[in-house]
């Protein structure tokens, strides 16, 4: 059984977790009509996957006797200044992610709640590789600069990402 506290701190993750989902929904629709077919995709993709994280913690929170909760509308931006400002929101949205993460880690154990603890590993493990796929994703954009051919050869890297393909990310 959860105890309050930790039933709430949860919740919000949940909320954390669907911004995630739809901050990179709008992303994926921007970089569509802005030729970047590529991007989109991988972006469509890492938004389902948010979506997954989120029901994967709904699902535990009833699974423990609490109730989860349906978060309310997210508000997202339409536009970006170009693909550089999409990925560097990327990671800091993973950076507040992974301190989320932690502070909920470190709940549990004050709560002494072991089993929340346990479950939260696949999320500590999560986080490292989403930030560093940020991180790569950023390294390359700075190798390539104003090349468009390699703008051309990024994009198409990243079009090749498949539907709970955890190794191609563009690498
Ligand atoms: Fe759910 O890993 Fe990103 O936010």
């Amino acid at each position: 059984m959860l105890s309050k506290k930790i039933e709430s701190a949860l919740n919000e993750q949940v909320a954390l977790e669907h911004e995630s989902s739809q901050h990179y929904l709008a992303m994926a629709s921007w970089a569509a009509i802005n030729g970047y077919q590529g991007v989109s995709n991988f972006l469509y993709l890492q938004s389902d996957e948010e979506r997954m994280h989120m029901l994967k913690l709904f699902h535990y929170i009833n699974d423990r006797g609490g109730h989860a909760l349906v978060p309310s509308g997210v508000k997202t931006p339409t536009s970006f200044k170009d693909v550089n400002q999409v990925f560097e929101l990327v990671l800091k949205h993973e950076v507040k992610v992974s301190t989320s993460i932690n502070l909920l880690v470190d709940a549990c154990l004050k709560e002494k709640d072991y089993s929340t603890h346990n479950f939260l590993q696949w999320y500590v493990a999560e986080q490292i590789e989403e930030e560093n796929t940020a991180r790569e994703i950023l390294d390359k954009l700075k190798l390539i600069g104003n090349d468009k051919g390699g703008m051309y050869l990024f994009d198409r890297d990243l079009s090749a990402r498949q539907p709970g393909d955890r190794d191609n990310k563009g690498k």
